[in-house]
C-alpha cells in the first residue's frame, strides 16, 4: 500500500485546521457510496435513495452489482467526529457526468473528497475524477473491494486511472466500520498534511 495511515486517530491538529470538516465521498455508479456513509456515520444518515427503473440500464449498467434496486439521486448525508474531536460532515455524490451540475453546489466549502473506487469497473470512475480534479479539491482514493475483482498493484491502479503516482490510496470494505474509519482516517491524515505543509513559514 503506498499510504499507510495511522490505524487509529489523525495526527493532532495545527491551530489553523477547523474542528469540522465537509468532505466528499465520490465515486462511480454502485461503487459504494451509500454504503460508505451509513457504515460509518454516527447519526442516522439523510438518504436521497430512488428505485431504478429499465430505462436507467442504458446508462448504469448493473452486471456486476446485480442486487441493486436504487440509485441515490443527489446526495448522501453523515457525520462522523474522528480522533481528537474532529467533525466531519459527510456528503456521497454521484460521480456521472449527468449529476454534474449538482457537483458545484456539492463542492462548495468542502475540505477534501474521499474517491471510491471498483477495480473491476474503473472506467465507471473517470467522469467522478474528472469532476474532482476540475474543483482542485484533495482526494485520498480508496478501493471498495467487491467479489470477483482482481488483484492489482497499486502502481498498476493509479496508472489506469492517470494519477499520479504518489496518490494517496487504500483499500477498504465500505460495509465494514473499522476498514471504512480506515479511509477516513487516510483522508483526514492527508488533509492535516497539506495544512501543515501549507501553513509552514
Ligand atoms: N462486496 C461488497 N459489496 C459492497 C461494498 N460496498 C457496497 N457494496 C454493495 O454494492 C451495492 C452498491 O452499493 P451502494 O452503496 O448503493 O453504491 P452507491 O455508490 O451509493 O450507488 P449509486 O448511488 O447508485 O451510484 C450494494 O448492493 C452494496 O451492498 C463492499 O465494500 N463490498
Ligand atoms: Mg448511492
Amino acid at each position: 500500500m503506498l499510504f499507510e495511515p495511522p490505524s487509529s486517530a489523525p495526527a493532532s491538529r495545527p491551530a489553523d485546521v477547523p474542528d469540522m470538516l465537509k468532505v466528499l465521498v465520490v465515486g462511480g455508479f454502485g461503487v459504494g457510496k451509500t454504503t460508505f456513509i451509513t457504515t460509518v456515520s454516527e447519526i442516522a444518515p439523510a438518504y436521497t435513495e430512488e428505485r431504478m427503473t429499465q430505462a436507467g440500464q442504458i446508462v448504469d449498467r448493473l452486471e456486476d452489482v446485480p442486487h441493486k434496486t436504487t440509485t441515490t439521486v443527489t446526495t448522501d448525508f453523515g457525520r462522523r467526529t474522528v480522533g481528537d474531536g474532529l467533525i466531519l460532515y459527510l456528503f456521497g455524490a454521484p460521480g456521472q457526468q449527468r449529476f454534474r451540475e449538482l457537483w458545484a453546489d456539492t463542492a462548495r466549502g468542502a475540505a477534501g473528497v474521499l474517491v471510491l473506487v471498483d477495480t473491476r469497473r474503473l472506467g465507471e470512475s473517470f467522469e467522478a475524477f474528472d469532476a474532482v480534479e476540475d474543483s482542485n479539491l484533495p482526494f485520498v482514493v480508496a478501493v471498495n473491494r467487491f467479489p470477483g475483482s482482481e488483484p492489482v498493484s497499486d502502481e498498476v491502479l493509479l496508472d489506469h486511472l492517470g494519477l499520479p503516482p504518489a496518490t494517496p490510496l487504500i483499500v477498504c470494505d465500505a460495509r465494514d466500520l473499522a476498514s471504512s474509519l480506515r479511509a477516513l482516517i487516510a483522508l483526514t491524515t492527508h488533509l492535516i498534511a497539506l495544512a501543515t505543509r501549507t501553513s509552514r513559514p
